[in-house]
């Protein structure tokens, strides 16, 4: 899979994308993940990427040239030949949730567009934009770290980018559960014994045993994952 990267702080993605599982995906040639410096697309003397909104109000909005010019330059122009998925994170976007990020999996390639400022010119979204993806209810500065989280839910499910496939499969949200706890060594740490099934050595008593605390903590904190369907994956 390739992942493109629009951003006016490519920087911000060096350590990120060099780090743990995606670094070494990326050496081994399993994932191409890059971050693109929006100012490349400009043309004038002071590299202009914002402006002030019509209409006025605060802060200042996103031209679109340069973002139209990055985006087709990266996944071509829009339209159903397009080889990429074009993803602005916004927080008007649709949530982002595991379900989503098992489909992107399946794609090729994915351009995501990180806006700054108050947003981006709706022409640009209009003219180059497929989906817009919200990470969650809450407002940051950018969309940089938003587009770092889809990456990582998206990577992670890529085949060969998680060393052992059993661990994506058995996490939280797969089966829209949360998982139970987790315990290492010592079997005693201030006082607090691991429960003493995982001891045990009884597999079949351990399963059943991590299932229920799984459904019990689900039950308990987030009772509105019961109530969805098996489809919507979380
Ligand atoms: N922003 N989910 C504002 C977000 C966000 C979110 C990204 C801040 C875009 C212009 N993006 N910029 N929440 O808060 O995706």
């Amino acid at each position: 899979m390739r992942i493109d990267v629009v951003t006016i702080f490519p920087e911000l993605f060096e350590a990120f994308l060099r780090t743990s599982l995606l670094g070494s995906a990326r050496e081994a040639g399993v994932l191409a993940v890059e971050a693109h410096d929006l100012r490349r697309f400009t043309h004038d003397r002071h590299r202009s990427v914002d402006d002030v909104p019509y209409g006025g109000g605060p802060g200042m909005v996103m031209k679109p040239e340069p973002l139209v010019e990055a985006i087709e330059a990266l996944a071509g122009p829009k339209g159903p030949d397009r080889g990429a998925r074009v993803i602005l994170l916004s927080p008007q976007g649709t949530p982002f949730h595991q379900a989503r990020a098992v489909e992107l999996a399946g794609e090729s390639h994915l351009v995501l567009v990180a806006g700054r400022y108050e947003g981006v010119d709706q022409r640009a979204v209009e003219l180059a934009v497929d989906e817009e993806l919200a990470i969650g209810d809450y407002v940051l500065c950018g969309g940089e770290i938003p587009a770092m989280v889809a990456i990582e839910a998206v990577a992670r499910l890529v085949p060969g980018v998680v060393g052992n496939p059993a661990s994506v499969e058995t996490e939280s949200f797969g089966d829209a559960r949360l998982e139970g706890p987790q315990y290492t060594r010592p079997a005693v740490f201030r006082g607090l014994e691991v429960p003493a099934v995982l001891r045990s050595g009884n597999h079949a008593a351990i399963a059943r045993w991590r299932a229920e605390q799984a459904f019990e903590w689900t039950r308990r904190r987030r009772p509105d994952l019961l109530g969805r369907r098996r489809e919507e994956g979380s």
